[in-house]
């Protein structure tokens, strides 16, 4: 070969941009996961808008309503076979003129919302941005570059920005993911390849290279990797771009890749619609929608209502999670109006409450534990003080508020609404705090009471809170050690969620007893089969015994052949529990040969 002194030049040129590493790169490696996700775990709440062409179709195609009883609109043109010169004329149903991205950002900030994630590509692959990647996308089609502009409108109103891209579906590449194509035509790790190297990479450098700071990329596969066409190889491909162009750009589960940290993605996605049951260390999410389907749907009325939005909000905050809440504007950009009143009330909610949102976390207590509702905290810095935020539901009506599990006794306590703070009278005595409280809750929807402390409050977190009205209810599923394993009956609307036993089983509990004296305890279970089988109760050296009795079956519908299992409820006897403290009840329980329990609980009286 002959020397080429140019192609050599231009050899070692290429070299040096691939060998030595891009300063921002360099830069990208120094942001740690935990300094990237502050912001994402402080805001708490943001909005999540399903906008595209399928807005335009309403969740109606020529007539006939969206096929498949999961009527998500936005997937209309899968579900209803449109072809792709048919769907593309949904363009012309767009009014440019009354179209304000703006419009969304205000909204979203009302609603006390700290950033938006739009649907930048969702699984038809149709752009909401000026795309030089193909001409599949608005601007191309008489519309405007709608990412520009809610970028530029939340840099205004200091909301950030999240942009939801469908990687692994897309309806429109040939080579994209489409379930019917993957079935019925084998699509190939090579042609999905392609369609990964010509769409996937090029779309998402232009979203993360022309609209400023991008906070979140929002990948929506929600099966692993694994379990699809897709490699991980490819997908480290697109967590290294973002890496590299906006290292400081979150990247959600749903990417595919399912490990959170330095190493991995950045927030964990769980399933639609699905809230938060255990407190996670990491940060996570639940994408919800505000009524059932993401896009606008004209036959949607399934609007979820102001209060269970809100205890959702609060009890994924409460288990250091994330609410995004999802709306679908029509395609003149109007916000259905059942949507503007639950953003607006929730708005009004945060704009007295929001000190127990924003920046707060939870507690790593027993999650349900207490039946008027969830608590939040967070170390207050500016008055160097740890506060608990008791988020009540449901007032109590026997004027006392009970909470368990925090060793230390609180400063004061107040209700987040009053602006003079004026303190409640309460109790403080082992675990457990009693709160005097007025007659009638402060807010109609979730009344916030503030527990403030000097020191980081100890946690006790095994003992089984008061019941409402007093007493303990001793479930399977508050005792300690968790009971793992396969025992387990869920609640079926019917029988009660419950414990199969059917060979000797020890429960244990720890209760904390206030005020010392005689209880009672009851016992409820059913017995189906015969009744040789035995129970004791006992705490320290005192002991109740006594024979599970045989049970029937109930009629659970009147004239109707449906029968279940009777629960029955007996009474058990007395336990003196001599002193105020912390006391440990064991439940066995003895089985007959061939019979079997169902345990529902066991109620110690107040
Ligand atoms: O198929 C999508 C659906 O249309 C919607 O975008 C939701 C939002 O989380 N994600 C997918 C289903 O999980």
């Amino acid at each position: 070969m002959k020397p080429n002194f140019l192609r050599d030049f231009f050899l070692s040129v290429m070299l040096f941009f691939i060998v030595v590493p891009d300063p921002a790169f360099c830069q990208t490696q120094k942001i740690k996961h935990a300094e990237r996700v502050a912001w994402f775990t402080d805001a708490r709440f943001g909005m999540f808008i399903h906008w595209g062409l399928y807005s335009g179709a309403e969740g109606l195609w020529k007539g006939e309503k969206h096929r498949h009883f999961n009527n998500y609109a936005e997937w209309i043109q899968y579900r209803n076979r449109i072809p792709r010169e048919e769907y593309l004329k949904l363009q012309n149903r767009f009014q440019w003129e009354e179209i304000d991205p703006e419009a969304w950002v205000i909204l979203a900030k009302k609603a006390g919302m700290k950033y938006i994630t739009i649907t930048a590509k969702h699984h038809d692959g149709f752009a909401l941005w000026d795309t030089r990647v193909g001409d599949y996308g608005f601007t191309h089609h008489g519309g405007r570059d709608v990412i520009a502009e809610l970028a530029g409108a939340c840099k205004k109103h200091g909301l950030r920005l999240g942009l939801y891209y469908s990687h692994w579906v897309d309806w429109d590449h040939p080579y994209g993911w489409d379930h019917n194509q993957e079935l019925l035509k084998n699509l190939t790790d090579d042609q999905f390849n392609t369609y990964w190297q010509e769409k996937v990479i090029p779309q998402l450098r232009e979203l993360l290279t022309h609209y400023g700071d991008i906070s979140i990329l929002w990948f929506d596969m929600w099966l692993h990797h694994s379990e699809t066409i897709v490699k991980r190889d490819q997908l480290e491909q697109v967590l290294h771009l973002v890496r590299e162009l906006q290292p400081a750009c979150l990247v959600n589960t749903r990417l595919g890749l399912h490990e959170v940290g330095d190493d991995g993605v950045d927030f964990e996605t769980l399933g639609d619609n699905e809230l938060g049951s255990v407190y996670k260390k990491f940060p996570w999410q639940t994408p919800g929608t505000i009524a059932h389907s993401w896009g606008y749907h004209a036959y949607d009325h399934r609007w979820k209502s102001q209060a269970q939005l809100l205890h959702e909000l609060i009890n994924n905050v409460s288990l250091n999670g994330n609410y995004m809440l999802n709306i679908g504007p029509r395609a003149d950009g109007a916000v259905p109006h059942e949507s503007i009143l639950r953003l607006q009330n929730l708005g009004n909610w945060l704009a007295i409450n929001g000190d127990a949102i924003y920046g707060c976390t939870g507690l790593e207590l027993a999650p349900d534990g207490h039946y008027w509702g969830r608590f939040t905290y967070k170390f207050d810095k500016s008055q160097g003080l740890y506060k608990i935020f008791l988020h009540v539901f449901n007032w109590p009506l026997d004027g006392t508020l009970s909470f368990t599990g925090v060793k230390d006794a609180p400063l004061r306590i107040y209700p987040l609404s009053d602006k003079h703070r004026g303190a409640l009278s309460f109790v403080h005595k082992g675990p457990l705090t009693e709160i005097e409280v007025p007659r009638l809750a402060p807010d109609p929807l979730v009344s916030v009471l503030v527990l403030e402390y000097k020191q980081e409050p100890q946690l006790i977190d095994a003992v089984v809170p008061k019941a409402s009205f007093g007493g303990f209810s001793l479930k399977p599923g508050n005792a300690r050690p968790k009971i793992m394993g396969d025992q387990w009956q869920k609640y079926d609307g019917t029988a009660p969620a419950h414990l199969l036993i059917s060979k000797d089983q020890t429960l244990k509990w720890q209760v904390y007893i206030d005020k010392p004296g005689k209880r009672k305890f009851d016992l409820s279970y059913s017995s189906p089969k015969a009744d040789r089988s035995r129970f004791a109760v006992k705490s320290g050296d005192q002991l109740l015994q006594g024979n599970f009795v045989r049970t029937g079956k109930v009629v659970v519908e009147p004239n109707q052949n449906f029968y279940a299992d009777q629960f029955v409820e007996t009474e058990v006897g007395e336990i003196n529990f001599a002193e105020e403290g912390i006391y440990e009840i064991i439940l066995d329980v003895k089985p007959g040969k061939g019979e079997l329990i169902k345990f529902n609980w066991l109620w110690l009286q107040e």
